[in-house]
């Protein structure tokens, strides 16, 4: 006892001392505290029967974490006597024994099993699924039990993915630069392939699997029409191979205009047979090379990029040629309802559901319409987008943005579960109360067959792959959510923790408490009370809400904040723009009236006075600098919150977080001065008490001008 006491005690201590530039991940595998535990023979001991990709991906997962969490020794196997078993139905003896066809029913394609027996009076689990995938997603299930410190119930775990494809969206570029990215260049080296393959994209897949991300889409939707060529599908038929024994189907985004642009088409036309033709031909050969291939992903009209408007056709028309060509292999088409243009007259809000609302039920069976999580853009709080629930004839996916483009990048820790949380959790009232949004993604609610949930990736080659440490949660979060769009955040942040940093609540239970609280944070610094799109031009980095005029209305701050010295705010009620009529009644009502509107959207879909009074009787003027000073308290709050806990993580993240927890703190002080001395210019109201004075005039803040800022094309 004492012996083995001591062996962890260093194997910790080891482990703390440790350099930890975070490349592991969540993936941490850091020794057990209960160093007896039973779990060293199990590991130690497993029967994983069969030889594949897949399989040798298992027994080399339960190798690396039975030596993290228990040290290098090996252990004498008993090979007559496994403690651990992993496999299909019908492989081994012992599966068949303790499992029922009516557990092995449910688990579907890729779900998993995992259960206690006992045999000649030895304790042993076994993990099941139907597929070698599933395997895979219980083997990590069971490694992350085992590290939180969790336990298998008796009657077993099971789980199957709520959600089909769960697809991960990088905006990269082939030159390596990321679009919306601030963690470094692009993972992908299209240089370098299809002839080296990186051990970073097999950890990165190996990462998506732990989690169940089975799709990746690796390029920018603004897409470049040169990855449909042959010189470039080489490339990403290197890149599928070594997803696939993860489970990871490969997409990629078509540009509309291919047709002309390597095809040499004289038009891209959706209902030109020459088109149809082309597509068809395209897609042949991009199968030759994937025949496992995804499908694609698709931007049109909208932003600069081409599409079927080009044409006077639909977005139906547009995406049922792609759909069409890919339906013979079982593949489908990811096409995003993100369109709007800057000639519509119309309130930007209102555009994407005016396009596709009237073409329900228009499209083929294997497009699914890939909707962002709100009607404007990823903003830090947006209500959810009110083509949830409007669409029961045509399957819609979530697109949310892991990436941080609004929300301070990669220095600013915003934990994106609860915001993510909000959108599934509300109600569309679509079928009546209880029409959440995460019943129209999982397909439930509108019997959709086809189901999916993509988010924009945060990830590149920082040594940590995200920036931030604790921006791993959010790529975490996404997968999670994914597999179970009704996942609890607070769950997700607590096992992130665990298997990220430690068990010890002294560490888990505080910094669980500053993520859950930290998404509104930001909100309450940079756009509290339903502000939005009040970011920097461009970049979208840091406090705008001055950015006016230049050629896109709909890309300015004024355009969506309205600051008159009358009041502020979007009048989208039926005497402004009305996008409020494009939610369900019950909505309407609720949001529309002043009395009953959540305060959380009030300046979304409201135009107001400075003096309007909040529910709790400040005027409007002093509730927007309250909120601003809250953000700035908490973001320095967190950075004392940090420093106490610096004897429970390794040195190397601990300063890295604290650096970037300054970071958060001097901005959100720059949020609210340079925003509080804006709008002051049009309420001509003092600042409340408690909110304390900006260092530098408005001046300042109009002519600070960060350079270089990444991200930005
Ligand atoms: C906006 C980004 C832009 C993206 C666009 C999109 O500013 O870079 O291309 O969304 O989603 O958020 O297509």
């Amino acid at each position: 006892m004492k012996k083995s006491f001591l062996t962890f005690t260093l194997l910790l201590a080891s482990y703390l001392l440790m350099a930890n530039d975070g490349y592991k991940l969540w993936l941490q595998y850091y020794p057990l505290e209960n160093p007896k535990s039973e779990y060293r023979e199990i590991l130690g001991n497993a029967r994983v029967p069969g030889e594949s990709p897949t399989l040798s991906i298992i027994k080399t997962e339960l190798e690396i974490a039975r030596s993290g969490f228990f040290g290098p020794a090996t252990l004498q196997k008993d090979s007559n006597s496994p403690k651990l078993i992993i496999a299909l139905k019908d492989t081994d003896p012992a599966i068949n024994k303790n499992t029922t066809p009516e557990e092995m029913a449910v688990l579907g394609e890729e779900g998993y099993l995992i259960k206690k027996f006992s045999e000649a009076g030895q304790n042993k689990i076994l993990i099941t699924a139907n597929s070698e995938i599933g395997l895979l997603y219980g083997t990590f299930k069971l490694l992350q039990t085992i590290q939180t410190g969790e336990q298998i119930p008796n009657t077993g775990l099971s789980n199957s993915p709520k959600i089909k494809h769960r697809v991960l969206n990088h905006w990269d570029n082939l030159d390596r630069s990321v679009e919306r990215g601030y963690s470094g260049s692009s993972i992908w080296n299209w240089h370098r392939l299809p002839r080296h393959i990186d051990q970073q994209y097999l950890d990165y897949a190996r990462a998506n699997a732990s989690l169940g991300i089975n799709g990746v889409s690796v390029t920018n939707v603004n897409a470049n029409a040169l990855v449909l060529t042959p010189e470039y599908l080489a490339k990403a038929k290197a890149l599928a191979d070594a997803f696939r024994p993860y489970g990871i189907k490969l997409y990629l985004t078509a540009r509309f205009s291919s047709p002309m642009e390597i095809g040499g088409l004289p038009t891209a036309d959706p209902i030109n047979a020459e088109v149809q033709a082309w597509w068809k031909e395209k897609t042949k050969e991009i199968y030759q090379y994937i025949p496992d291939f995804g499908g694609f992903l698709v931007k049109a009209d909208s932003e600069g990029q081409p599409g079927p408007h080009n044409y006077g056709r639909t977005q139906a028309e547009g995406a049922n040629v792609l759909a069409d060509a890919v339906r013979p292999y079982g593949g489908i088409v990811m096409w995003r309802a993100f369109v709007y243009n800057e000639k519509t007259p119309d309130d930007r809000h209102k555009q994407g559901y005016n396009e596709f609302k009237k073409i329900d039920g228009e499209f083929r069976e294997n497009v699914i319409v890939q909707v962002k999580n709100g009607a404007i853009d990823f903003q830090p709080r947006e209500p959810f987008h009110p083509l949830f629930g409007a669409m029961p004839k045509t399957p819609l996916m979530m697109e949310f943005q892991i990436t941080q483009e609004y929300l301070g990048h990669d220095t600013h820790l915003a934990f994106l579960a609860p915001m993510f949380e909000e959108t599934l959790k509300s109600d569309t009232y679509a079928n009546g109360k209880g029409s959440l949004v995460s019943k129209v993604i999982d397909g439930s609610l509108h019997k959709y067959p086809l189901t999916a949930m993509a988010g924009v990736a945060n990830i590149g080659t920082d040594r940590n792959w995200t920036g931030h440490h604790f921006h791993q949660a959010n790529w975490f979060a996404f997968g999670k959510l994914a597999w179970d769009p009704e996942t609890r955040s607070a769950d997700i942040a607590e096992e992130w923790l665990k298997l990220t940093f430690t068990t010890d609540k002294k560490f888990t239970e505080p910094i669980q408490k500053m993520m859950l609280a930290s998404h509104e944070m930001v909100v309450n610094y940079m756009t509290p009370l339903g502000l939005h799109h009040i970011m920097a031009r461009g970049h979208h980095y840091g406090p705008g809400p001055w950015v006016t005029g230049g050629g896109r209305d709909d890309w300015t701050a004024t355009y969506y904040h309205k600051a008159t010295e009358k009041g502020v705010g979007f009048d989208r009620t039926a005497s402004g723009s009305d996008a409020l009529g494009q939610y369900a009644p019950e909505i309407q009502k609720e949001w529309g009236n002043l009395k009953t509107a959540p305060e959380k959207f009030l300046l979304w879909f409201h135009h107001l006075p400075w003096d309007h009074r909040l529910a709790n009787g400040n005027t409007l003027w002093d509730g927007i600098a309250l909120h601003y000073q809250k953000g700035v308290e908490e973001a320095k709050a967190n950075v004392a919150i940090w420093e106490s806990m610096e004897a429970h993580v390794d040195a190397e993240r601990f300063k890295h977080v604290l650096s970037f927890m300054k970071i958060q703190a001097e901005e959100a002080v720059w949020w609210r001065d340079a925003c509080l001395l804006y709008f002051q210019q049009f309420s001509k109201m003092p600042l409340p008490d408690g909110v304390d004075k900006p260092e530098h005039d408005l001046d300042y803040y109009l002519n600070f001008n960060p350079k270089f800022v990444p991200g930005n094309g």
